[in-house]
């Protein structure tokens, strides 16, 4: 038996409770109809749609794991496919998260100024270990499930965390709902301030993103006020005032900057998001396609999709790697590339759930061989049945492979699906 962890009945009671009174007994994941009619469904959304009957099946082979059944998962739902009023009341959580105080110890933390910080800090300190190859795709589920839930409990947010699908903003972002600065945006472009691009390990020309015309302060939306605390520390701006600490953990106030770049986001379609989840089988070649590796020869955006969604944003703290979650778009970003982990994980579930990157001891196909990645990096040699992730003071510590499972994960607390 697994041993119990330590999470309160509090929010079991949350994700169960939104089925405990009598419903009908309709299909909860039957999305469908919330879409927004200006998008059609790409391949990607096409391919999940696809994909629910095996979800099913799996789902009764399981049998309500930790009490998660279909019925009961909270749906994470596209951020245009939300109404305005869901979008307003999301944006008054992320408003109210950012003026809570800090829980982080001040004399370890001392420029974090709010809740929100917390979460920028706990990326900052744990950078290393978070993006192991081992690590990054469960420590980012369980990063984005700590935010939603501080949302939910700590800001009263009812609904869960929506993510950005990058090809609905390829062709012109700063129209869309996310980006066009009305106040049920996610605040637009920052002013033009060029700077040379976001440099990539790959041959030239391939060595740079090319930029897009923001790159200076956001000054529409709700967030046009908004004030970054912590860092800069792994940044791509020139010019940034310096964090009084090297670590990057002091006050250094300033403006939330943004370069909303379709050079970047190119290499984020559909047809790359479908081609990662489906060309890709084993572990280890999906978590190195999403990465962006080997290099995509005669690709025009070869930069792969974790990069190229972080840069569709940019900026600062965008595209700093260790305070990327100070742009309240980092949780739209890593749901999305959470969503795509799930959709291939269940391509075949019995042997992806628990199919770790670098990690030939897991359940799964892969002999381990071929990496590009180092093997085992930032986790020792010990199995990965031990390895434990610990958010700080934003999340208690938890078994890894506690976290591979979306649909009954961490005892049933994890039980969400992506529309
Ligand atoms: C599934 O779980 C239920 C409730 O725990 C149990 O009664 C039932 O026998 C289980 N079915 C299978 C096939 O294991
Ligand atoms: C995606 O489509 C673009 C435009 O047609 C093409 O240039 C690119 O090579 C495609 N990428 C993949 C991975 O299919
Ligand atoms: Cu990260």
């Amino acid at each position: 038996m697994r041993p119990l962890n330590t999470f309160t009945t509090l929010s079991l009671f949350l994700l169960g409770g939104i089925s405990a009174s009598p419903t009908p007994p309709t299909k909860r994941w039957d999305f469908n109809p919330s879409r927004n009619p200006a998008y059609q469904l790409d391949i990607v959304d096409q391919l999940l749609v696809n994909t629910m009957p095996k979800v099913e099946s799996w789902m009764s082979l399981k049998n309500a794991t930790n009490g998660c059944t279909l019925e009961k998962a909270a749906i994470r739902r596209e951020w245009s496919d939300l109404s305005v009023p869901e979008r307003e009341e999301y944006i008054r959580a992320v408003l109210c998260l950012q003026s809570l105080p800090s829980k982080a110890p001040k004399d370890q933390v001392p420029g974090a100024r709010s809740r929100f910080d917390d979460f920028v800090a706990t990326h900052i300190t744990q950078a290393f270990d978070l993006h192991s190859p081992r690590k990054l795709f469960a420590a980012h589920r369980y990063f984005i499930w700590a935010y939603e839930k501080a949302l939910r409990e700590e800001c009263g947010y009812t609904g869960y965390q929506p993510y950005m699908n990058y090809e609905r903003y390829a062709d012109d972002p700063l129209n869309s709902p996310l980006f066009d600065g009305s106040p049920s945006s996610m605040s637009g472009n920052g002013l033009p301030e060029p700077y040379p691009g976001v440099p990539q390990g790959f041959p030239r020309p391939y060595n740079m993103i090319p930029p897009g015309d923001g790159g200076g302060c956001v000054t529409t939306g709700p967030f046009k006020d908004m004030v970054v605390n912590l860092g800069p520390r792994g940044g791509v701006l020139p010019n940034l005032p310096r964090n009084p600490r090297a670590d990057g953990l002091g006050y250094n106030p300033r403006c939330l900057r943004r370069d909303v770049n379709k050079n970047s986001v190119a290499g984020a379609r559909a047809n790359y998001t479908y081609s990662l989840i489906m060309d890709h089988p084993d572990v280890d070649s999906f978590y190195n396609r999403y990465l962006g590796q080997p290099f995509l020869r005669g690709d025009p955006y070869p930069w792969g999709l974790h990069s190229a969604g972080h840069y569709l944003i940019g900026g600062d703290p965008g595209g700093d790697f260790y305070c990327s979650p100070g742009d309240p778009l980092f949780y739209f970003h890593h749901g999305m590339l959470d969503r795509v982990w799930w959709i291939w994980q269940m391509q075949d579930p019995e042997n992806r759930v628990n199919a770790v990157p670098g990690e030939p001891d897991t359940w799964g196909p892969g002999d381990g061989s071929g990496h590009i990645h180092g093997k085992r990096q930032g986790s020792g040699s010990s199995s990965v049945w031990e390895d434990v992730i610990d958010l700080g003071w934003t999340a208690p510590p938890v078994k890894l492979m506690d976290l591979n499972d979306q649909l009954g994960g961490l005892g049933g607390e994890l039980c969400y699906i992506y529309a």
